[in-house]
C-alpha cells in the first residue's frame, strides 16, 4: 500500500526518474503530498464548521468554556501520527540510504566535479582509475582549470573536461564534489540528486544512472523538452543549425547549479550523457586520444 499510494507522484509532473534510488524519493514526495491534501481539506472543513458554528448570530451571548468535546485533539493526534510515519517510517531509511552509506572507495565508479563561477569540471582518473594530484599553482583558467599536475604519479592520464560528463548506465558512481570559488549546487533532476558544492570541503555522494540518454531522450519525443517553443534561447536559425548531438544535449540530462552563484548562474549548466558501457569507454578513448594531441602541442 505505500508503494500504491506513493504513486501519486506520477501526476505531479516530476521529471522522469532515471536513478536507481529515484522510485524511494518520488514515493516519498507522493506521500507528504497525500498529508498535505488531507490537511488542506481538513482544515477547509473546519473553517466552514467554524465560520457557521461560532458566528455571532448563532452565538448571541459569549461562551467562556469554549469547546468541549475532545475530538479536535484526537485529530491532531492523527496528525502527529502521519507525521512521525513519514519522518521515521520513510525519510530516515532513505536517507541513510541514499546519503550515509558510501560505496567502499575501491568498488565504485569515481569522478571528480570542480564547480567554478560558471563551469562543471570533470575530473576522470583515466586508465589508471586513479587521479593525479591537483595544485593551485598549476591552475590556468584557459589550459588547466582544475591544477592538475600532468607530471605527478596518476596524473598522465586523467581526464578533464568542462561541462561534459559522461557515465555508464546501470553502475554505482562516486562523485567527489567541491568549488574553486563560492557555493554552487549539483543538481541533475532526472537522477533525484542535489548537492551542495562547498569551498573548502570535498563532499561525496553517489548514484546509480538506469537509462541511457538515448533510451531518455526516446521516451521524451513528444515534450516541450525535445521540441521546445524558446529553441533554449537560441534564435530559429542558430537552433536549426545545430546538429542532432549539440541539439540533444540540451534535451538531455544536465547539471544545473542549483544554488545561486553569481551573475551568470542561470547559465552554468553541464551536459550528462549516460552511455552504454561499450559508449562510455568509446567516449573515454576518445578523451584519452585528445590527451595525445595536446602532448604534441607541448613538443612543437
Ligand atoms: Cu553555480
Amino acid at each position: 500500500m505505500i508503494e500504491y499510494l506513493g504513486k501519486l507522484s506520477d501526476h505531479l509532473g516530476l521529471p522522469i526518474n532515471s536513478a536507481s534510488h529515484g522510485l524511494m524519493i518520488d514515493n516519498m514526495i507522493g506521500w507528504v503530498h497525500w498529508l498535505m491534501f488531507i490537511l488542506f481539506v481538513g482544515w477547509g472543513i473546519y473553517l466552514i464548521i467554524a465560520i457557521t458554528k461560532f458566528s455571532a448570530k448563532s452565538n448571541p451571548k459569549a461562551d467562556y468554556h469554549g469547546v468541549q468535546s475532545h475530538y479536535y485533539q484526537y485529530v491532531e493526534y492523527g496528525v502527529i501520527i502521519f507525521e512521525a510515519f513519514l519522518l521515521i517510517g520513510l525519510s530516515i531509511p532513505l536517507y541513510s540510504q541514499i546519503k550515509t552509506t558510501l560505496p567502499s572507495y575501491n568498488d565504485a565508479h569515481k569522478i571528480r566535479v570542480i564547480a567554478q563561477q560558471f563551469a562543471w569540471n570533470i575530473h576522470y582518473p583515466g586508465a589508471d582509475g586513479k587521479f593525479g594530484a591537483t595544485n593551485i599553482k598549476l591552475v590556468d583558467e584557459e589550459s588547466n582549470p582544475i591544477g592538475l599536475d600532468r607530471n605527478s604519479s596518476f596524473g598522465a592520464d586523467d581526464i578533464v573536461s568542462i561541462n561534459q560528463m559522461h557515465l555508464p548506465v546501470n553502475k554505482q558512481v562516486l562523485i567527489h564534489l567541491s568549488s574553486k570559488d563560492v557555493i554552487h549546487s549539483f543538481g541533475i533532476p532526472e537522477m533525484r540528486i542535489k548537492q551542495d558544492a562547498v569551498p573548502g570541503m570535498t563532499i561525496p555522494f553517489f548514484f546509480t544512472p538506469i537509462m541511457t540518454s538515448s533510451e531518455y531522450l526516446d521516451k521524451i519525443k513528444n515534450s516541450e523538452r525535445y521540441n521546445p517553443k524558446g529553441n533554449y534561447g537560441f534564435d530559429e536559425e542558430t537552433w536549426e543549425n545545430f546538429n542532432d548531438k549539440s541539439k540533444n544535449e540540451f534535451r538531455g540530462y544536465q547539471i544545473a547549479c542549483a544554488q545561486l552563484c553569481g551573475n551568470s548562474h542561470y547559465k552554468m549548466r553541464g551536459f550528462v550523457t549516460i552511455d552504454t558501457e561499450d559508449e562510455y569507454i568509446a567516449w573515454l578513448t576518445e578523451q584519452a586520444e585528445y590527451l595525445g594531441e595536446e602532448g604534441d602541442d607541448d613538443d612543437w
